[in-house]
């Protein structure tokens, strides 16, 4: 409910930059903002990172951190920032990172010294583990306090909470006086989106927070995005390689950003196929004849049938890491290009070939240097569908069977975020997209609740309708971040496959003849929860009842937070064979 005017504030910034960097290119100093500056380091704090285009703050507040929130509440009513209080800190960079995810823009999670800063920790690793970008900012005692008792003293005297997020961040330091900021800033935006991206983290004791600002102005040279390098020489070898093959098969990674979508096209001109890993299913549409689906964690057969009868393989953004090669075992023996802005995974694949760049830049050369074949090559597969959708019964719901109905139902701009869990595996194989960037996991760490805050991120950035799939063990660890969200009014649809268990857990042990613990977990109404959260809740108990979810929930962007608590079967076996293999066995190639 907040007043915050970020569109214009951003045309402001986004104009001051253009002069700073047409006028005096590395020279003129950022004004930083029309709100002008309190003359402490908090307020230049906010300040720098609104002209750095930061004006999101998901966060927590705490003692510490006090001098940083009484520059936000002051920055907030002149229209610079919004500041959304999650109700734990892991949510917070959970919400940071669905923000960028949505917006492309980074945002700020910040919550206390000690424990707000430890509950931050595991959001941060796991924004680490899928590079995305946020500017973590965490506070310390006064620096003349620390070493001698403190309360929630987190410096090298204390927990070193800055050492432990270096674990997980690109970058993580101390500000020691307010002459450090303006480097420490350029340092840690250049780290956050420069080449392999991921969470900065800048810690600020308070008393240097509360210190006097420095004359050193902050330099815009940290806002340009390094110029993309091109391997020619490998764009030009591949392009040949596609030339002489029968069968290619193109792998769509995590990475592989907003232009792979195209390479659906390419695939069709040169007779290839396109699969994608369980996070690369993000960037393409899954209702396109060259598509034949996810290899790696609960994916299709007939994405591994392409693949291992392919005869080169060029993958984009691929992190070739175990769940997207089901422990590294789908890739042939043949050719296999790796492109991707760095070179840092492609040594995961024996032999493959890095090729450094951008997923645009090699779609024009394919494009303009393979010519169409007419027919195009042999195999004439249909993509998959998913198999035995049957009318809506008065059946239990059956898992599979709700990703479709879901599928069929939801309007192709809706925004869908997995949770960890059964969820992940049958909205794998049986959720499927029409329009590319409408369906997002987390899978490099795989962090159950990451979704609930994620979506919540996204749609603050987003404004739109906006949907979460989770669990009903997630839920239980964080659905009261669901009154965020009833503050706010945001369009956000919880979707619960609530099997009254650690479903994942339950089948994984049956599945690897394990003991049988730990799983069972007392039934909960959701859509009562949400009532008494001030959300809109229904409940689905049977599949023809999934007709009777109001449309409203699934397509209004102006309905509040709704929860759909389904009735799951519980029995139904999730696709998660594969890892339970790998498991037990451990590498399998
Ligand atoms: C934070 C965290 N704790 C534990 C796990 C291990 N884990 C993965 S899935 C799962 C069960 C999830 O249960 P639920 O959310 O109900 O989803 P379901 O599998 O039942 O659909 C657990 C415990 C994890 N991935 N992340
Ligand atoms: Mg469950």
């Amino acid at each position: 409910m907040s007043s915050c005017g970020a569109g214009s504030h951003k045309e402001e910034v986004t104009e001051m930059l253009a002069i700073a960097t047409v006028d005096t290119p590395n020279e003129a100093p950022l004004r930083a903002s029309a709100a002008g500056s309190a003359g402490n380091l908090a307020d230049r704090v906010v300040d720098d990172l609104a002209a750095f285009g930061v004006t999101k703050y998901f966060g927590v507040p705490g003692g510490a951190i006090e001098p940083l929130f009484g520059a936000l509440a002051r920055k907030e009513r002149a229209g610079l920032v919004e500041v959304i209080p999650m109700r734990s800190e892991a949510a917070a960079a959970f919400a940071a990172d669905g923000y960028f995810r949505a917006t492309g823009r980074m945002a700020a999670c910040t919550a206390t010294t000690g424990p707000g800063t430890s509950n931050l920790l595991t959001a941060v690793m796991s924004a680490h583990a899928d590079r995305i970008p946020m500017i973590v900012l965490t506070p310390q005692v006064a620096l003349k306090k620390q070493g001698r008792g403190a309360l929630q003293d987190s410096s090298s005297d204390g927990y070193d909470l800055p050492r432990m997020l270096d674990e997980c961040t690109r970058y993580s330091t101390t500000v020691t006086c307010p002459e450090q900021w303006p480097h420490k800033l350029s340092r840690a935006l250049a780290r956050a989106e420069g080449g392999q991206m991921g969470p900065v983290h800048l810690s600020l004791p308070s008393d240097v927070l509360s210190g006097v600002a420095p004359e050193t102005p902050t330099r815009p040279f940290a806002v340009t995005r390094p110029a993309q390098a091109v391997d020619e020489r490998g764009v030009a070898e591949l392009v040949r390689a596609v030339n002489e093959a029968r069968r290619p098969v193109i792998y769509v990674g995590d990475d592989a950003g907003e232009r792979a979508h195209a390479l659906l096209d390419i695939a069709m001109r040169v007779g290839g196929r396109v699969v994608t890993s369980p996070g690369g299913k993000r960037w393409i549409g899954h209702v396109h004849p060259a598509y034949s689906g996810v290899i790696g964690f609960s994916g299709h057969v007939s994405a591994r049938d392409a693949v291992m009868s392919a005869d080169l393989v060029i993958a984009f953004g691929a992190t070739f890491d175990e769940l997207s090669t089901s422990a590294w075992s789908v890739l042939p023996d043949v050719p296999v290009f790796a492109v991707d802005r760095h070179a840092e995974h492609a040594y995961r694949i024996a032999g493959a070939r890095a090729v450094v760049a951008d997923t645009g830049s090699v779609v024009e050369a394919l494009w303009h240097g393979v010519p169409a074949r007419v027919p195009a090559v042999d195999w004439e597969r249909p993509p998959p569908r998913p198999s035995g959708f049957r009318e809506l019964s008065t059946g239990p719901v059956h898992p599979s069977e709700l990703m479709q109905w879901l599928g069929r139902t939801l309007p192709p701009d809706v925004v869908v975020h997995v949770d960890a869990g059964n969820g992940f595996s049958w909205s794998t194989r049986d959720l499927d997209r029409p329009s590319p960037d409408t369906y997002r996991v987390a899978m490099g760490l795989s962090t159950m609740c990451w979704a609930i805050s994620a979506t919540i991120g996204a749609a603050v950035g987003r404004q739109r309708r906006t949907l979460c799939i989770a669990g009903d063990g997630a839920m239980l660890m964080s659905s009261l971040e669901l009154t965020v969200a009833v503050e706010r009014r945001l369009p956000v649809t919880y979707v619960v496959l609530n099997d009254s268990g650690l479903g994942m857990v339950r089948h994984g042990q049956r599945l690897a003849g394990a003991e049988s613990i730990a799983h069972e977990i007392p039934c909960v109404n959701f859509d009562e929860l949400a009532r008494a959260c001030g959300a809109t809740g229904v409940r689905v108990t049977t599949q023809r009842e999934l007709r009777d979810v109001p449309m409203r929930f699934l397509a209004d962007d102006r309905a509040g937070p709704c929860v759909v608590d389904v009735r799951i079967d519980r029995v139904a076996v999730p696709p998660i064979g594969d890892r339970v293999m790998g498991l037990a066995s451990g590498v399998s190639k």
